[in-house]
């Protein structure tokens, strides 16, 4: 029996780019039996990368994350499949990157804090408010 999927929304960072990662990590996910809905490489404006991050507004990393994030392209995409806000999360592993455990995305390949070379929403409600911020209104 399959249950029912759950979206979620990832975003190779900028260093996951420039780094040539964004097949090997797509490819996780793909061989996890996730499927990719939506795919766009983009580079964030200030106020794209602004309303997306608006939880973080106000912290004292909120102006190194944006400049961070609108540094060079991203890429995005939604992910279905079984729990996959959580399942996704757990394939991500830790923020601070020196700390994720081995065979996770940032434990395999990162140091990084700010550049810890993915993002995933850690919320449905935060998967919403991230793909109505990344890709905007038009569907694709
Ligand atoms: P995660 O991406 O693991 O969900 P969040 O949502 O707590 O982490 O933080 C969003 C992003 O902000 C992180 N991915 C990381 O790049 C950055 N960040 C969080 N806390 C700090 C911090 N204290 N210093 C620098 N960057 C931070």
């Amino acid at each position: 029996m399959s249950a029912p999927a759950e979206d979620t929304l990832i975003v190779v960072k900028p260093d996951g780019v420039r780094r040539g990662l964004v097949g090997q990590i797509l490819g996780r996910f793909e061989a996890k039996g996730f499927v990719v809905k939506r795919l766009q490489m983009l580079t964030m404006s200030k106020a794209k990368a602004e309303e997306f991050y608006n939880v973080h507004k106000g912290k004292p990393f909120f102006g190194e994350l944006v400049t961070f994030i609108t540094s060079g392209p991203v890429v995005g995409a939604v992910l279905s499949g079984r729990d996959a806000v959580a399942t996704v999360r757990r394939m991500v592993g830790a923020t601070r990157s020196w700390e994720a455990a081995a065979g996770t995305i940032r434990g395999d390949y990162g140091l990084g804090y700010t550049d810890n070379i993915i993002h995933a929403s850690d919320s449905v409600e935060s998967f919403t408010h991230e793909q109505a911020a990344f890709f905007g209104k038009t569907r694709g």
